[in-house]
Protein backbone atom coordinates (compact mmCIF):
# COMPACT_ATOMS: atom_id res chain seq x y z
CA UNK A 1 0.00 0.00 0.00
CA UNK A 2 1.85 3.23 -1.23
CA UNK A 3 2.00 6.20 1.57
CA UNK A 4 0.32 9.02 0.84
CA UNK A 5 0.62 12.68 1.94
CA UNK A 6 -1.86 15.87 1.22
CA UNK A 7 -1.73 19.05 1.11
CA UNK A 8 -4.80 20.11 2.48
CA UNK A 9 -6.80 23.89 2.93
CA UNK A 10 -10.90 22.68 3.67
CA UNK A 11 -13.89 21.85 1.81
CA UNK A 12 -12.24 20.63 -1.36
CA UNK A 13 -9.49 18.76 0.02
CA UNK A 14 -11.77 16.91 2.94
CA UNK A 15 -14.16 16.05 -0.21
CA UNK A 16 -10.62 14.68 -1.71
CA UNK A 17 -9.45 12.80 1.69
CA UNK A 18 -12.94 11.14 1.79
CA UNK A 19 -12.80 9.38 -2.00
CA UNK A 20 -8.91 8.34 -0.52
CA UNK A 21 -10.05 6.95 2.51
CA UNK A 22 -12.17 4.80 -0.26
CA UNK A 23 -9.36 3.13 -2.16
CA UNK A 24 -6.13 3.01 0.51
CA UNK A 25 -5.64 2.23 4.39
CA UNK A 26 -6.43 4.98 6.51
CA UNK A 27 -3.25 4.46 8.33
CA UNK A 28 -1.27 5.40 4.99
CA UNK A 29 -3.08 8.73 4.54
CA UNK A 30 -0.75 12.00 6.05
CA UNK A 31 -3.15 15.22 5.63
CA UNK A 32 -1.08 18.38 6.73
CA UNK A 33 -3.42 21.47 6.99
CA UNK A 34 -3.70 25.02 6.89
CA UNK A 35 -4.17 26.76 9.73
CA UNK A 36 -3.74 30.11 8.29
CA UNK A 37 -7.43 30.20 8.42
CA UNK A 38 -7.24 29.86 12.17
CA UNK A 39 -9.29 31.96 14.38
CA UNK A 40 -10.19 33.34 17.78
CA UNK A 41 -13.41 34.28 18.85
CA UNK A 42 -15.09 34.19 22.39
CA UNK A 43 -11.89 33.30 24.00
CA UNK A 44 -11.85 29.87 22.35
CA UNK A 45 -9.26 28.41 19.02
CA UNK A 46 -11.01 27.80 16.46
CA UNK A 47 -9.16 25.81 13.41
CA UNK A 48 -11.66 25.71 10.80
CA UNK A 49 -9.96 23.35 7.93
CA UNK A 50 -8.89 20.75 10.89
CA UNK A 51 -12.38 20.48 11.52
CA UNK A 52 -14.00 20.53 8.14
CA UNK A 53 -11.80 17.80 7.71
CA UNK A 54 -12.19 15.74 10.71
CA UNK A 55 -16.26 16.07 10.30
CA UNK A 56 -16.21 15.70 6.98
CA UNK A 57 -14.44 12.42 7.15
CA UNK A 58 -16.27 11.33 10.38
CA UNK A 59 -19.37 11.24 8.31
CA UNK A 60 -21.00 14.32 10.55
CA UNK A 61 -19.92 17.84 8.35
CA UNK A 62 -23.21 19.52 7.16
CA UNK A 63 -23.25 18.68 3.51
CA UNK A 64 -24.94 21.71 2.40
CA UNK A 65 -22.85 24.21 4.10
CA UNK A 66 -19.58 21.82 3.77
CA UNK A 67 -18.60 23.48 6.93
CA UNK A 68 -19.72 22.66 10.93
CA UNK A 69 -21.96 19.81 12.01
CA UNK A 70 -25.20 18.56 10.38
CA UNK A 71 -28.29 18.72 12.72
CA UNK A 72 -26.13 21.53 14.64
CA UNK A 73 -28.59 23.91 16.40
CA UNK A 74 -27.76 27.22 17.33
CA UNK A 75 -28.73 28.34 20.60
CA UNK A 76 -25.42 29.79 21.73
CA UNK A 77 -24.93 31.77 19.08
CA UNK A 78 -28.44 33.25 19.63
CA UNK A 79 -28.49 33.81 23.07
CA UNK A 80 -25.52 36.02 22.48
CA UNK A 81 -28.20 38.55 21.11
CA UNK A 82 -29.15 39.98 24.44
CA UNK A 83 -25.36 41.27 24.82
CA UNK A 84 -25.06 43.14 21.98
CA UNK A 85 -26.71 45.97 23.04
CA UNK A 86 -24.51 46.41 25.89
CA UNK A 87 -21.16 46.07 23.91
CA UNK A 88 -18.81 48.96 24.31
CA UNK A 89 -18.04 50.11 20.57
CA UNK A 90 -14.95 48.12 19.61
CA UNK A 91 -15.55 45.21 21.75
CA UNK A 92 -15.52 41.97 20.20
CA UNK A 93 -17.84 40.05 22.83
CA UNK A 94 -20.83 39.03 21.17
CA UNK A 95 -19.51 38.55 17.69
CA UNK A 96 -22.65 36.73 15.76
CA UNK A 97 -21.43 36.87 11.98
CA UNK A 98 -19.28 33.62 12.91
CA UNK A 99 -21.58 30.82 12.59
CA UNK A 100 -20.30 28.85 16.01
CA UNK A 101 -23.12 25.70 16.54
CA UNK A 102 -23.90 24.74 19.91
CA UNK A 103 -22.36 21.02 19.04
CA UNK A 104 -19.16 22.57 16.89
CA UNK A 105 -18.08 24.35 20.41
CA UNK A 106 -17.35 21.88 22.29
CA UNK A 107 -14.55 21.06 19.76
CA UNK A 108 -13.67 24.59 19.90
CA UNK A 109 -13.50 24.25 24.13
CA UNK A 110 -11.31 20.97 23.90
CA UNK A 111 -9.11 22.22 21.66
CA UNK A 112 -8.96 25.79 23.50
CA UNK A 113 -8.18 24.15 26.65
CA UNK A 114 -6.03 21.42 25.83
CA UNK A 115 -3.82 24.21 24.61
CA UNK A 116 -3.83 26.21 27.41
CA UNK A 117 -2.82 22.82 29.41
CA UNK A 118 0.39 23.34 27.29
CA UNK A 119 -0.51 20.82 24.39
CA UNK A 120 0.51 21.52 20.81
CA UNK A 121 -1.93 21.70 18.29
CA UNK A 122 -0.58 18.62 16.82
CA UNK A 123 -1.24 17.05 19.74
CA UNK A 124 -4.89 18.28 20.38
CA UNK A 125 -5.27 17.27 17.01
CA UNK A 126 -4.61 13.80 16.93
CA UNK A 127 -6.60 14.08 20.68
CA UNK A 128 -10.11 15.33 18.46
CA UNK A 129 -9.55 12.68 15.22
CA UNK A 130 -8.84 10.17 17.70
CA UNK A 131 -12.25 10.75 19.07
CA UNK A 132 -14.03 11.07 15.89
CA UNK A 133 -12.61 7.30 15.49
CA UNK A 134 -10.39 8.64 12.64
CA UNK A 135 -7.24 6.43 11.13
CA UNK A 136 -5.68 8.31 8.98
CA UNK A 137 -2.82 11.28 10.49
CA UNK A 138 -3.96 15.06 10.52
CA UNK A 139 -1.12 17.30 10.88
CA UNK A 140 -1.21 21.32 11.30
CA UNK A 141 0.89 23.00 8.76
CA UNK A 142 2.65 24.30 12.58
CA UNK A 143 2.58 24.43 15.95
CA UNK A 144 3.13 28.20 16.08
CA UNK A 145 0.48 31.35 15.28
CA UNK A 146 0.48 32.02 11.48
CA UNK A 147 -2.64 33.95 10.37
CA UNK A 148 -3.45 35.14 6.98
CA UNK A 149 -5.06 38.53 6.36
CA UNK A 150 -5.39 40.06 3.17
CA UNK A 151 -5.63 43.59 1.81
CA UNK A 152 -8.58 44.29 0.33
CA UNK A 153 -9.41 48.05 -2.24
CA UNK A 154 -12.32 48.88 -0.17
CA UNK A 155 -11.50 47.62 3.69
CA UNK A 156 -8.42 47.86 3.59
CA UNK A 157 -6.27 45.19 5.61
CA UNK A 158 -8.93 42.19 7.31
CA UNK A 159 -8.33 38.86 9.32
CA UNK A 160 -9.04 36.06 7.36
CA UNK A 161 -12.41 35.40 8.75
CA UNK A 162 -13.76 38.97 8.42
CA UNK A 163 -12.99 38.80 4.75
CA UNK A 164 -14.35 35.19 3.96
CA UNK A 165 -17.41 35.31 6.47
CA UNK A 166 -17.95 38.77 7.42
CA UNK A 167 -17.37 40.47 3.76
CA UNK A 168 -18.74 37.14 2.16
CA UNK A 169 -15.44 36.94 0.16
CA UNK A 170 -16.84 39.51 -1.90
CA UNK A 171 -14.18 41.95 -1.48
CA UNK A 172 -11.53 42.50 -4.53
CA UNK A 173 -7.94 41.75 -2.60
CA UNK A 174 -4.58 43.21 -3.79
CA UNK A 175 -2.55 41.16 -1.17
CA UNK A 176 -2.04 38.28 1.40
CA UNK A 177 -0.02 37.71 4.21
CA UNK A 178 0.92 35.01 6.50
CA UNK A 179 1.42 36.55 9.47
CA UNK A 180 3.88 35.00 11.58
CA UNK A 181 4.90 32.27 8.72
CA UNK A 182 8.65 33.51 8.64
CA UNK A 183 9.32 32.28 11.61
CA UNK A 184 6.65 29.63 12.51
CA UNK A 185 8.90 26.44 13.11
CA UNK A 186 7.32 23.18 11.30
CA UNK A 187 6.89 19.95 13.18
CA UNK A 188 9.00 16.96 12.11
CA UNK A 189 6.41 14.69 11.48
CA UNK A 190 5.69 17.39 8.30
CA UNK A 191 8.83 17.08 6.29
CA UNK A 192 9.16 13.41 7.05
CA UNK A 193 5.68 12.82 5.85
CA UNK A 194 6.71 14.52 2.47
CA UNK A 195 10.01 13.35 2.65
CA UNK A 196 8.87 9.58 3.03
CA UNK A 197 5.26 9.75 0.97
CA UNK A 198 5.27 7.38 -2.30
CA UNK A 199 2.71 10.06 -3.45
CA UNK A 200 2.52 13.78 -2.39
CA UNK A 201 -0.98 15.17 -3.03
CA UNK A 202 -1.89 18.85 -3.58
CA UNK A 203 -5.48 19.00 -2.77
CA UNK A 204 -7.99 20.90 -5.12
CA UNK A 205 -8.18 23.57 -2.73
CA UNK A 206 -7.98 27.54 -3.27
CA UNK A 207 -3.94 27.95 -4.02
CA UNK A 208 -3.55 31.40 -2.33
CA UNK A 209 -5.46 31.24 0.50
CA UNK A 210 -5.80 27.56 1.45
CA UNK A 211 -2.05 25.73 -0.25
CA UNK A 212 -0.24 29.34 -0.16
CA UNK A 213 -0.08 29.46 3.55
CA UNK A 214 1.88 26.02 3.69
CA UNK A 215 4.38 27.59 1.27
CA UNK A 216 4.91 30.17 2.84
CA UNK A 217 6.79 28.20 5.54
CA UNK A 218 10.08 27.45 4.07
CA UNK A 219 11.10 24.22 5.39
CA UNK A 220 7.73 22.78 4.10
CA UNK A 221 8.05 24.42 1.06
CA UNK A 222 12.07 23.27 0.81
CA UNK A 223 10.62 19.54 1.50
CA UNK A 224 7.96 19.95 -1.06
CA UNK A 225 10.34 20.79 -3.68
CA UNK A 226 12.65 17.63 -2.99
CA UNK A 227 9.18 15.61 -3.51
CA UNK A 228 8.11 17.38 -6.89
CA UNK A 229 8.60 14.19 -9.05
CA UNK A 230 6.14 12.51 -6.51
CA UNK A 231 3.74 15.75 -6.47
CA UNK A 232 0.32 15.46 -8.57
CA UNK A 233 -1.93 18.76 -7.82
CA UNK A 234 -5.61 18.93 -8.47
CA UNK A 235 -6.93 21.88 -10.32
CA UNK A 236 -9.29 23.32 -8.21
CA UNK A 237 -10.40 25.46 -11.31
CA UNK A 238 -13.03 23.76 -13.78
CA UNK A 239 -13.97 25.58 -16.87
CA UNK A 240 -12.35 28.88 -15.85
CA UNK A 241 -14.64 28.43 -11.81
CA UNK A 242 -13.98 27.67 -8.65
CA UNK A 243 -15.98 24.82 -7.50
CA UNK A 244 -16.75 26.83 -4.00
CA UNK A 245 -15.11 29.63 -2.60
CA UNK A 246 -13.55 32.39 -4.06
CA UNK A 247 -10.64 30.72 -5.79
CA UNK A 248 -11.09 32.30 -9.47
CA UNK A 249 -11.90 36.02 -8.20
CA UNK A 250 -8.77 36.11 -6.32
CA UNK A 251 -6.42 34.46 -8.90
CA UNK A 252 -7.47 36.94 -11.45
CA UNK A 253 -6.92 39.50 -9.13
CA UNK A 254 -3.60 38.76 -8.48
CA UNK A 255 -3.42 38.60 -12.20
CA UNK A 256 -3.03 34.86 -12.44
CA UNK A 257 -5.45 33.73 -15.11
CA UNK A 258 -8.20 31.62 -13.32
CA UNK A 259 -7.93 28.74 -15.43
CA UNK A 260 -6.18 25.14 -15.55
CA UNK A 261 -3.42 26.45 -17.28
CA UNK A 262 -3.14 29.22 -14.79
CA UNK A 263 -2.96 26.79 -12.15
CA UNK A 264 -0.28 24.87 -13.88
CA UNK A 265 1.61 27.85 -13.83
CA UNK A 266 1.32 28.55 -9.73
CA UNK A 267 1.68 24.57 -9.19
CA UNK A 268 4.63 24.18 -11.84
CA UNK A 269 7.91 24.26 -9.35
CA UNK A 270 6.00 22.14 -6.76
CA UNK A 271 4.27 19.05 -8.49
CA UNK A 272 5.50 17.22 -11.55
CA UNK A 273 1.67 16.33 -12.48
CA UNK A 274 -1.02 18.12 -12.28
CA UNK A 275 -5.10 16.43 -12.43
CA UNK A 276 -7.51 18.46 -14.80
CA UNK A 277 -11.26 18.19 -15.55
CA UNK A 278 -12.59 16.77 -18.62
CA UNK A 279 -13.98 20.53 -19.52
CA UNK A 280 -10.41 21.61 -19.70
CA UNK A 281 -8.86 18.93 -21.98
CA UNK A 282 -8.42 21.57 -24.73
CA UNK A 283 -5.83 23.28 -22.43
CA UNK A 284 -3.30 20.37 -21.66
CA UNK A 285 -0.81 22.11 -24.53
CA UNK A 286 -0.94 25.09 -22.66
CA UNK A 287 -0.08 23.23 -19.03
CA UNK A 288 2.34 21.22 -20.37
CA UNK A 289 4.24 24.29 -21.67
CA UNK A 290 4.72 25.06 -18.05
CA UNK A 291 7.00 21.64 -17.56
CA UNK A 292 4.11 20.17 -15.85
CA UNK A 293 2.02 16.67 -16.82
CA UNK A 294 -1.14 16.49 -17.76
CA UNK A 295 -4.08 14.49 -16.46
CA UNK A 296 -7.20 14.82 -17.77
CA UNK A 297 -10.11 13.19 -15.79
CA UNK A 298 -13.75 13.74 -14.11
CA UNK A 299 -12.63 15.96 -10.78
CA UNK A 300 -15.54 17.46 -9.44
CA UNK A 301 -16.50 15.35 -6.66
CA UNK A 302 -20.51 14.93 -6.79
CA UNK A 303 -20.46 11.92 -5.36
CA UNK A 304 -18.76 9.39 -2.47
CA UNK A 305 -18.18 7.36 -5.99
CA UNK A 306 -16.48 9.94 -7.71
CA UNK A 307 -14.31 11.01 -5.00
CA UNK A 308 -13.42 7.65 -4.89
CA UNK A 309 -12.62 7.28 -8.31
CA UNK A 310 -10.30 11.24 -8.68
CA UNK A 311 -8.80 9.35 -5.72
CA UNK A 312 -7.99 6.34 -8.10
CA UNK A 313 -7.12 8.23 -10.50
CA UNK A 314 -4.89 10.44 -8.90
CA UNK A 315 -2.97 7.60 -7.10
CA UNK A 316 -2.20 6.26 -10.97
CA UNK A 317 -1.39 9.09 -12.44
CA UNK A 318 2.11 8.97 -9.72
CA UNK A 319 2.25 5.37 -9.88
N1 LIG B 1 -18.06 29.69 6.86
C1 LIG B 1 -19.01 30.60 6.55
O1 LIG B 1 -19.21 30.91 5.39
N2 LIG B 1 -19.78 31.17 7.56
C2 LIG B 1 -19.62 30.85 8.86
O2 LIG B 1 -20.32 31.38 9.73
C3 LIG B 1 -18.62 29.85 9.18
C4 LIG B 1 -18.43 29.42 10.48
C5 LIG B 1 -17.52 28.37 10.74
C6 LIG B 1 -17.38 27.85 12.03
C7 LIG B 1 -16.51 26.81 12.27
C8 LIG B 1 -15.75 26.29 11.22
O3 LIG B 1 -14.91 25.27 11.47
C9 LIG B 1 -15.87 26.79 9.94
C10 LIG B 1 -16.75 27.83 9.68
N3 LIG B 1 -16.91 28.34 8.40
C11 LIG B 1 -17.86 29.30 8.12
C12 LIG B 1 -16.06 27.87 7.30
C13 LIG B 1 -14.73 28.63 7.20
O4 LIG B 1 -14.85 29.99 7.42
C14 LIG B 1 -14.14 28.50 5.78
O5 LIG B 1 -14.72 27.49 5.05
C15 LIG B 1 -12.68 28.20 5.77
O6 LIG B 1 -11.92 28.97 6.65
C16 LIG B 1 -12.12 28.33 4.33
O7 LIG B 1 -11.46 27.16 4.08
Amino acid sequence: MPSITVLCGGVGAARFLAGLMQVVDHSSITAIVNTGDDTELHGLSISPDLDTITYTLANAIDPERGWGLAGETWHSLEALERYEAVRPEGSAAATRWFGLGDRDLATHMYRTQRLREGASLSQATAEITRAWGLGLKLLPMTDDRVRTEVTTASHGRLAFQEYFVRHRHALTVTQVDFVGADTARVPKAVTDALDTADIVVIAPSNPLVSIGPLLALQRLAGALARARSRTVAISPIVGGQAIKGPAATMLADAGIEPSAAGIAAVYAPWASTLVVDTVDGGLTTAIESYGIRCVVTDTVMGSPARAAALAASVCAAIR
